[in-house]
């Protein structure tokens, strides 16, 4: 049999090993070709079509510069006997790549800082808080205008703990739950995203871009879905062993099922919050008041929101 060297091994073995790794990544890659985008969430429904536009431009220049590469490559292959032509510039060619490629670059300056907006300045939502659609905003606004700050928008606060991301819903009920986010359709969210510990990095590639989770800082975010669904994300910044298993999903309801869910939700909590003082003063009753303070004698604000 063949014996084969560790180096030849090793060569023989990178393009499997490449091959291997790129697919590997596909699923972190949120999109192969073009980034993912769903639910027409306004920042990847934009943040996808600008790079389409890129890549577009981007995939001609690239065939372009290596059809003449190739072309000349044929056509001026070494011959015997040939001399090569001493060439000492050409004006024309010169000056039109230089043009060529300084408008390419004016394009997708131009094109990139027309579209930014609208991926990083929430869109006003379609709906009110109680699920009636908007019309002024479409009636009197201009299309360019943040919404006012006192527009329709649900905020949820986006919390990164190691290794699990928590959602704090506005209300005075304190709903709040952990990995899945319920959001209504047609009602822009806007986000504000914190971590109790490491840097964290929200991310639903169909809906928005990344945001870093910082402790001590809030970040913003938003995203507005049209049509109900779940989108999936992981948190994107390398945050200790269990990084790995940091999920997320967004769930978009119809405002009815939404509403319900919120119901609830905080109806769930509402009774193990009860059943939480309950059993701490049967504590207190059989071992006294010292049972119950100091350290995990605090109410436990913990539990889960339920599911829908
Ligand atoms: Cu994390």
């Amino acid at each position: 049999m063949e014996r084969i060297g560790p180096m030849s091994l090793l060569r023989r073995a990178l393009g499997p090993a490449l091959a291997v790794a790129l697919f590997a990544a596909v699923p972190a890659s949120a999109g192969i070709l073009m980034p993912e985008a769903g639910g027409g969430s306004p920042p990847a429904e934009k943040t996808r079509t600008l790079y389409g536009i890129i890549g577009i431009i981007g995939i001609i220049v690239f065939v372009g510069v290596e059809a003449v590469l190739f072309w000349c490559l044929v056509k001026y292959r070494a011959k015997k006997g040939l001399v090569a032509a001493q060439i000492h510039g050409n004006t024309r060619l010169e000056i039109g790549w230089t043009v060529g490629a300084a408008v390419i670059l004016v394009f997708l300056t131009i094109a990139t800082f027309v579209m930014l907006p609208g991926i990083k300045n929430p869109a006003a939502s379609s709906i009110d808080a109680n699920g009636n659609p908007v019309a002024a905003n479409a009636a009197f606004a201009a299309t360019d205008q943040d919404p006012p700050p006192g527009g329709e928008s649900m905020n949820i606060d986006v919390i990164g703990h190691q290794y699990v991301w928590q959602f704090k819903y506005p209300g005075e009920e304190n709903v709040q739950g952990y990995t899945d986010m319920y959001v209504p359709v047609g009602m822009t969210i806007t986000l504000d995203i914190t971590s109790v510990d490491v840097q964290h990095s929200w991310w639903i590639p169909a809906l928005a871009g990344k945001q870093d989770a910082l402790p001590g800082y809030t970040n913003k975010s938003w995203f507005k879905v049209t049509e109900a669904g779940e989108w999936k994300g992981q948190c994107a910044e390398l945050c200790g062993r269990n990084h790995a298993n940091m999920y997320a999903r967004v769930i978009a309801l119809p405002f009815d099922e939404w509403q319900a869910w919120y119901d609830r939700a905080a109806a769930d909590l509402k009774a193990a919050r009860e059943a939480a003082a309950a059993g701490r003063e049967e504590l207190e009753a059989q071992e006294g008041p010292a049972a119950t303070s100091g350290a995990g004698g605090e109410e436990n604000t913990n539990s889960s929101s339920g599911e829908g």
